[in-house]
């Protein structure tokens, strides 16, 4: 384990991203990460996944009754996810901000759905929307074990002592 400095109010925040199953077969993984990587967010946890539906029913439970939805089930049951969690101060909102609107012609230029998608139905990466949210979606997708804890570096030099 490693020390953290108190007076940074939400450093060890952690929050839910995945890439889709688009982002996987694009080749996009590496960018990605680079980008939660380069803002000088901690990855804790990193795997590659083939989910099910049930799994994906809860994930998206607050859609079950959208139109879209069994086609939101086919999209992300199509291939392989990369699902992760990373940590950081303001990490969720910041992930949000990073990733962008939910609809890539709405994503600002230099977000990654901005960047890298055109349709809302393959929108390459997921972020969650809340800090509880994020909660709930990590005890979702990785078991307590699957998460690391450990010290960058550069620790200091991101969060002023
Ligand atoms: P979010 O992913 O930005 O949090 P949500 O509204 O939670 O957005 O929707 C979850 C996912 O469902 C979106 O990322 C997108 O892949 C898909 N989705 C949302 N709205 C539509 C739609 O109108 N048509 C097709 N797919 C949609």
């Amino acid at each position: 384990s490693y020390t953290v400095n108190p007076d940074i109010p939400g450093i060890r925040e952690q929050t839910f991203i995945a890439v889709k199953p688009d982002g996987v077969q694009r080749r996009l993984i590496g960018q990605i990460v680079q980008r939660f990587e380069q803002r000088g967010f901690r990855l804790v946890g990193l795997k590659m996944v083939q989910v099910s539906e049930e799994l994906l029913s809860q994930h998206y439970a607050c859609l079950h009754r959208k139109p879209f939805y069994p086609s939101l089930l086919r999209y992300m049951t199509s291939g392989p996810i990369i699902a992760m969690v990373w940590e950081g101060h303001n990490v969720v909102r910041s992930s949000r901000m990073l990733v962008g609107e939910t609809n890539p012609a709405e994503a600002a230029p230099g977000t990654l759905r901005g960047d890298f998608s055109v349709h809302i139905s393959r929108n390459v990466v997921h972020a969650s929307d809340s800090v509880e949210v994020a909660k709930k979606e990590i005890a979702l997708w990785f078991q307590r074990s699957e998460l690391i804890e450990w010290e960058t570096c550069d620790h200091g030099s991101i969060y002023h002592p």
